[in-house]
């Protein structure tokens, strides 16, 4: 089975390596003004409307208008390409050249990026964007490479917060829940510190999940509760904002290697102009997302002291942060 498994990836890993990726090269011009010309693919999960796939075509605008239309990105939204998790693997492999991920599923290719998952540790949006701002953050992006991956930027994703089917008054509430979270360690040790047990799952899949009652909630920020429709089977949201996880804009090291010192220049920079249009455009969803939820009849609770939370997942802060005690510094530093 094993060696029949084995050579089912083998196959797999050639056929992709073979150049089923997507990323065509071709060159313009002639003689010593040749300049490459490529075509590469940027996976996202959410649908064409929502701010991070608003940044990742404005990012895509800006490389094909300073390369005069050499590089072109198509935008693959709504998951086509994949779940994040597999997304991340063909980035390493080069056969999905960029892509915009939440930093979570980061996590398990690089280990500094559990400090995202940390409950409680940013006090505001004002706090996190503080640290991504820093130096500290640019050297977690940097970081990456070891993963075989290019950090480019960040993008906005503000605060995540519990919803359920069942009535959530308070953080009690959730104990003996099963809550879908994101793939990662940390949210398994968080969720037991409150007494729910977490579910992970890939994100495409928790709507129909919550339809058949295989969770009973699930926790994300207001615009992705509101586009992926999960309001319509757990409208009682307890806003307890436990992760500021941000977004990250990324791209395959194998392929930013084979691009000149020109091209590299422009993709980073146009990664860092276009984090301007994402938050302009996030700010106006999470207004415009929690407006409509109202609307809709979604019950909002606010937690008001959590205090007592903190105290109660810092066991879980303690194992993970002990690894990266220079960016829980940075994190401090960074308080507004
Ligand atoms: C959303 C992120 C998306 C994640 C999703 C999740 O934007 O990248 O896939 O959460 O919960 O906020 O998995």
């Amino acid at each position: 089975m094993k060696a029949k498994g084995f050579l089912a990836s083998a196959i797999f890993m050639s056929a992709i390596l073979a150049g089923c990726g997507g990323s065509a090269e071709t060159e313009t011009g002639s003689g010593e003004g040749k300049k490459p010309s490529y075509t590469f693919r940027l996976a996202d999960v959410h649908p064409a409307d929502y701010p991070t796939v608003v940044g990742d075509e404005k990012f895509a605008e800006l490389v094909e208008e300073r390369t005069d239309g050499r590089i072109k990105i198509e935008v693959f939204p709504s998951g086509q390409l994949g779940d994040e998790k597999a997304v991340l693997e063909q980035v390493q492999l080069g056969a999905i050249e960029f892509t915009r991920i939440s930093a979570s599923p980061l996590a398990e290719f690089n280990g500094d990026f559990s400090v995202f998952g940390l409950p409680y540790v940013f006090e505001s949006d004002e706090h996190m964007w503080s640290f991504l701002e820093s130096e500290k953050a640019t050297e977690l992006l940097d970081g990456l490479n070891q993963a075989k991956m290019k950090g480019l930027a960040y993008y906005d994703s503000g605060s995540r917060s519990f919803y359920s089917s069942k009535e959530l008054k308070s953080m009690d509430d959730l104990k003996g829940l099963k809550i879908r979270v994101q793939q990662s360690e940390i949210n398994i040790d968080f969720l037991s510190a409150l007494g729910a047990n977490a579910t992970p799952m890939p994100y495409g899949e928790v709507f129909s999940a919550l339809q058949t009652g295989v969770i009973d909630g699930a926790e994300n920020n207001l615009p992705s509760f509101d586009s992926a429709n999960h309001y319509q089977e757990a409208p009682h949201v307890l806003l307890d904002h436990h992760q500021r996880t941000p977004e990250v804009l990324l791209m395959s090291d194998t392929i930013w290697g084979k691009l000149n010192e020109e091209d590299q220049k422009i993709i980073k920079q146009a990664a860092i102009d276009s984090v301007e249009t994402q938050k302009e455009e996030w700010a106006k969803w999470e207004e415009q997302s929690e407006k409509k939820m109202k609307e809709e009849g979604v019950t909002f609770t606010e937690v008001e002291d959590i205090k007592p939370l903190q105290d109660a997942v810092k066991p879980v802060v303690e194992k993970y942060s002990k690894d990266y005690q220079d960016i829980m510094d940075a994190i401090e530093e960074a308080r507004p």
